[in-house]
């Protein structure tokens, strides 16, 4: 299956929403069709009234909304990517969004481009995280650096970063715990992080991205904005697109947080991962 392929099958159920919608007569359905596809309402009323705006006549409602999703999902202000080696990427979300998945999808990728990856397996909460990610870390052919003897999750990402810089590496991916956006005390363990990060340079890490389960839909916006908040955000990884009928989260998320959808996850192995682009995105959407 070709990259197209897969995101378009990944979408298909929020694809159908739309199908009906977008021959329909009026634009109350469509507008119900973007609520329904968890587009969000505040994204949805600006939608329609771009729509309505643009006099357009029925027949030319999916060009006039494929203009208008393409105009809020290429407005996003990307943060570069360090010129520094190593990179330092810190993945951060709630409990069982996909970030350590997402890891491993991620160093196969770089591995792929033939970077040479670490990873920090500072999930030091869940005794078989570092079980978990080791498998990963095997079976994609990666380096990781463990907790050893009850180090906190700030001094494996120290380690981490020391072994990447010594052994000439380009990627260091550091793998937290999941967290609630709401418990301020575990905030303030991935700030701590990211201080042991600008320990090395005070514009690390270089990237901070926030892994999200679009399966939560609506929800996944106030998680973005605490997470946000608190760690100043670079950037967002959508997974658990395969199959969810709420695809439609990408455009609130875009929108509301002018944060970057830098990947999707479209499935459980190393390979479902697509960089997001905004225009295989809105073809897969609404096509
Ligand atoms: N279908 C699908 N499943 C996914 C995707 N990404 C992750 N998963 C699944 O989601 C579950 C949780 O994934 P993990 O990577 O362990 O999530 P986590 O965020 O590291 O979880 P904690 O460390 O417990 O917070 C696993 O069963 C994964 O296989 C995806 O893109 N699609
Ligand atoms: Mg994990």
């Amino acid at each position: 299956m070709s990259l197209f392929q897969k995101l378009a099958q990944a979408l298909k159920k929020t694809r159908s929403i739309f199908a009906g919608a977008i021959s329909a007569e009026n634009i109350e359905e469509l507008e119900q069709a973007l609520l329904q596809a968890d587009v969000g309402f505040q994204s949805t009323e600006h939608i329609i009234e771009q729509l309505k705006k643009s006099k357009a006549d029925k027949h030319e409602y999916k060009q006039q909304l494929n203009q208008i999703l393409h105009q809020i999902l290429t407005n996003q202000s990307l943060k570069t990517q360090a010129s520094q080696k190593p990179c330092i990427i810190m993945i951060v979300g709630t409990p069982g969004s996909g970030k350590t998945t997402t890891i491993a999808k991620l160093s196969f990728l770089f591995s792929e481009q033939g970077k040479k990856v670490i990873i920090s397996a500072s999930d030091t909460y869940r005794a078989a995280a570092a079980t978990q990610l080791g498998i990963w870390a095997e079976r994609v052919g990666v380096q990781i650096v463990y907790s050893e003897k009850g180090q906190d999750a700030g001094a494996v990402a120290y380690d981490a970063i020391q072994k990447a810089i010594s052994n000439n590496s380009d990627i260091v991916l550091i793998d937290t715990a999941g967290r609630l956006h709401t418990r301020k005390d575990l905030m303030q363990e991935a700030q701590k992080i990211k201080r042991v990060c600008q320990k090395f340079r005070t514009d690390a890490p270089d990237q901070i991205w926030l892994i999200l389960d679009a399966t939560v839909g609506q929800n996944g916006i106030q998680q973005a904005k605490t997470f946000n908040q608190e760690l100043n955000l670079t950037g967002v990884i959508i997974t658990k697109l395969d199959g969810t009928a709420k695809g439609g989260v990408i455009i609130p998320i875009v929108r509301e947080l002018n944060l970057p959808i830098h990947y999707l996850g479209l499935g459980e192995s190393a390979q479902d991962l697509e960089p997001f682009d905004a225009e295989k995105y809105i073809q897969a959407l609404l096509e």
